[in-house]
């Protein structure tokens, strides 16, 4: 018998149906026979929200009035994926919805496919936010999610014929979206620009321009807690007021001008990741959805209070800056104190370090934001004063901890000279009770490289949060077929809620049997992958193949040139000779990668990948061997398909680059094996795994850092390898650009002279562990067993234990009584 857990549905089929029904009538004013495929989504998506309203109300209650401390999660990045079956498994509504959708004459497939994917973020970092408030929910802690409803989410990603990149906007609110609800009435301002006054002896912001922040909410249904938190997202409106003294001057354009640029603010998501865009419309961004959440949590946790004692607010919420994009609510909650309830500057300040704490997800140098102190003088008047007045107050505070006047000046916040910079990334670490970089390497590499100088002298504030993905969106929603199997070898569907029970799976990989039936659950995933590419994307895969994936954003740290180089070397040796044929294990290789518009390398490197998948596809040389595809515009949906059929998964970043990673944690958690260097997350995946279940290669950090310093020359392992020069010869003689020369000398050139990220360096090695792999590979049997421990062994990566770590190290507080 196998124990059932999972919510039990609210309704019966029939109830559901009529419910549609009833939506479909009176929400959309559409007969049951003129609906479409969409507008049966609509009208399921409304009837479900209803279900969830209830509990969304006593959530919201029980917070405010209890005395349990809120999370408020700041994020410039929400990257959420559909959201209609994660309400249902939640709900408890799978079958229901299928029943009733059938009932109706549709497909429910088809109808769960009319959802538009909504693309509020980039890559991990907006998708990390998803899985935790996913989690918070889901262990009953109350929270808010807040951040910005972009009109246009990251850009939809075409291919023309050459195989280059193009951008194409997303305007996903183009179609009807029933998830988010529009509250004009709890809308807050928010001021930009003019100047600060003295009136009175005290300081006076006088705004030149305001704009209408209106919330959008989402609820966030927990699974199997009962909770519904609230995921907020602001949408800017301009004012219909507009300046009388510009327009008596009958310059009506110049008059409404602010009024018009108002809603740009939240009109597009910044398609940029790991590097900081320094634009004025990005930090007036970043200020609109702070100052909008404050207020409002100030409104939700005081309500009708005029004067309400803040000193209390730290045990309401705690607010976690998701990376340095909130980092301007640190300076906007001191004002608010000081100016608008007339604290003290050393009351404002205590209250607004216990409120706050930062998480970094980078480690390259440049990712870290700093915005000009002049741009930050002209948006935001009052916050610049501020800022310089932490500085100074800091600067003291250090003076007292060393003096080393070295030291002191390196941990400026505002730096010094004609131009000076905010560092928002040193401002979070001094206005926030805590730092957390999001794996353990990543956490030790910043207290002992970027943040060193802090660490050493605020050695408590430092502490690690290893990252983790909700198991229901992608274990039980991407992959139903494992998670059925891990129910029958658990004997219950616990697992859900409590992802350490995989661990009962350890002596299920020496069951024949069990192993059996991974192994049939694997194959029918690629089948049902191969099906969903040939729809989609018109291209055939063959499923009695390897299924080999590289997914995640375009970056030189990542090293996509790294698999593609050994890709060709590969190619090149089956078509020379240098490997039999017949000695050839087949392998299909996908590629999922946006590349941010305005960098050059990535691009090319995009352009590089579609021109090698065209070349090696159409050679009869190699044809059932070796085969690349590499679907355009990579999403949470594609994700959800691709990753359950996949049994070899790549994370070859050069060491020390890789913050965490989150791809490679779904990866293990449904069964691909990883081929990865000792990197982010990496590191912790393979300790519990174990190191004879992970293919590692590379170099370490250290050797990382002693080959720079020695002096890096990567034309010597051009030479050293010849596997590698006949790769990059390849490539320069034009062998995929149809014999043109030129088309990819940007990138050998990179590569043979500079090479930042050492991908030539670590070219041989990872060369080298594919015959391991392929090896491993003709032993099905071998190769299951050590997929299976890796499902067994990776439930610490549950976004549910990320949250616990957080509630425990940082937040200190916990669910709702
Ligand atoms: C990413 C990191 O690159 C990735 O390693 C990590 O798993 C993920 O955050 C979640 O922590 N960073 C971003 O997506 C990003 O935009 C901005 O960083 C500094």
């Amino acid at each position: 018998m196998t124990e059932q857990t999972a919510p039990k549905s609210p309704v019966t089929t029939e109830q559901f149906t009529n419910e549609i029904k009833e939506q479909l009538k009176y929400a959309q004013g559409i007969t049951v026979e003129q609906a479409t495929d969409a507008d049966i989504y609509v009208a399921a998506s409304l009837a479900v929200r209803r279900h969830l309203v209830d509990s969304w109300a006593t959530t919201q209650k029980d917070m405010v009035n209890g005395g349990t401390k809120a999370v408020g999660y700041l994020s410039a990045e929400f990257l959420m994926g559909k959201q209609l079956r994660n309400a249902l498994l939640n709900l408890g509504m799978l079958a229901e919805f299928d029943d009733a959708v059938k009932a109706l004459g549709h497909d429910p497939q088809l109808v769960v496919d009319s959802e538009y994917e909504p693309g509020l973020g980039n890559g991990g970092l907006g998708r990390l936010a998803a899985c935790f408030i996913d989690s918070l929910a889901s262990l009953g802690v109350p929270a808010f999610g807040y951040g910005i409803q972009y009109k246009y989410g990251i850009f939809k990603q075409e291919f023309d014929a050459e195989g280059k990149q193009v951008e194409r906007p997303d305007y996903w609110l183009a179609n009807e979206e029933p998830w988010g609800h529009i509250d004009y009435n709890r809308s807050q301002k928010v001021n930009f620009g003019g100047q600060v006054v003295e009136e009175d002896g005290k300081k006076v912001w006088k705004p030149a321009w305001s704009v209408r922040a209106v919330p959008v909410d989402y609820m966030v249904p927990g699974y199997k807690s009962g909770r519904v938190n609230t995921l907020r997202l602001w949408s800017a409106k301009s004012y219909d007021e507009f300046d009388l003294l510009t327009f008596n001057k009958s310059e009506y354009l110049d008059a409404v001008k602010p009024q018009v640029e108002a809603e740009n603010i939240s009109k597009i998501l910044y398609p940029e990741d790991s590097t900081p865009q320094g634009k004025r419309l990005r930090l007036e961004q970043q200020y609109f959805f702070v100052a909008a959440s404050i207020h409002d949590a100030i409104r939700v946790f005081y309500p009708g209070q005029d004067k309400p004692d803040l000193t209390t607010f730290p045990n309401k919420i705690t607010f976690q800056l998701n990376d340095t994009h909130p980092v301007i609510g640190i300076p906007e909650l001191m004002r608010v104190l000081i100016d608008e309830y007339g604290y003290d500057w050393d009351t404002a300040w205590d209250i607004t370090t216990k409120t706050f704490n930062y998480t970094c997800h980078t480690l390259l140098p440049e990712a870290l934001e700093v915005w000009p102190a002049r741009l930050i003088g002209e948006l935001l008047p009052r916050h610049l004063e501020i800022i310089n007045e932490i500085n100074d107050h800091f600067l003291e505070e250090l003076k007292g901890l060393t003096r080393d006047k070295e030291r002191i000046n390196r941990m400026r916040i505002v730096t010094e000279g004609d131009d000076p910079q905010v560092r928002m990334a040193y401002l979070a670490t001094a206005g926030g009770s805590h730092v957390n970089g999001v794996a353990e390497l990543h956490s030790q590499l910043l207290k002992d490289v970027t943040l060193r100088d802090f660490s050493d002298l605020f050695p408590k504030k430092f502490t690690n949060v290893t990252n983790g993905v909700t198991p229901r969106r992608f274990i039980r929603l991407a992959n139903p077929r494992l998670s059925n199997l891990i129910t029958e070898g658990l004997g219950t569907d616990k697992w859900l809620s409590d992802l350490d029970l995989l661990q009962g799976l350890v002596p299920l990989a020496d069951d024949p049997e069990f192993v059996k039936k991974f192994a049939e659950v694997k194959h029918a995933n690629k089948v049902a992958f191969a099906n969903f590419a040939k729809d989609r994307y018109g291209f055939e895969a063959n499923p009695d193949t390897m299924f080999n994936t590289m997914v995640k954003r375009l970056h030189e740290y990542k090293r996509q040139s790294l698999k593609i180089l050994a890709l060709i070397a590969r190619y090149a040796a089956i078509k020379n000779g240098t490997i039999n044929v017949d000695d050839v294990l087949p392998r299909t290789v996908f590629f999922g990668a946006k590349a941010a518009p305005g960098y050059y390398m990535a691009k090319l490197t995009i352009q590089l990948i579609n021109n090698v998948a065209r070349v090696v596809n159409n050679d009869p040389d190699v044809k059932g061997k070796l085969a690349v595809h590499f679907p355009a515009n990579y999403n949470v949906r594609l994700a959800q398909h691709l990753i359950p059929a996949t049994e070899l998964d790549e994370q070859i970043s050069q060491a020390g680059k890789e913050a965490s990673g989150t791809g490679n944690m779904k990866f293990a958690l449904n069964g691909a094996l990883t081929v990865g260097t000792l990197d982010g997350a990496n590191v912790e995946i393979r300790e519990k795994v174990g190191a004879d279940n992970f293919f590692l290669f590379g170099m370490t950090v250290d050797e990382v850092e002693d080959l720079y310093e020695k002096g890096y020359d990567p034309a010597k392992y051009y030479e050293a390898d010849p596997r590698l020069k006949m790769a990059i010869d390849m490539i320069s003689n034009g062998a995929f650009s149809d014999g043109d020369r030129n088309t990819y000398a940007p990138l050998v050139a990179d590569w043979l002279t500079k090479d930042y990220f050492m991908t030539l360096a670590d070219f041989t090695s990872y060369a080298d562990i594919q015959y391991e792999i392929e090896d491993l590979y003709r032993d099905q049997d071998a190769w299951n067993r050590k997929a299976i421990l890796n499902v067994a062994n990776t439930g610490y990566f549950s976004s549910d234990r990320s949250i616990e770590d957080y509630l425990e190290r940082i937040w200190h507080t916990g669910p709702l009584a």
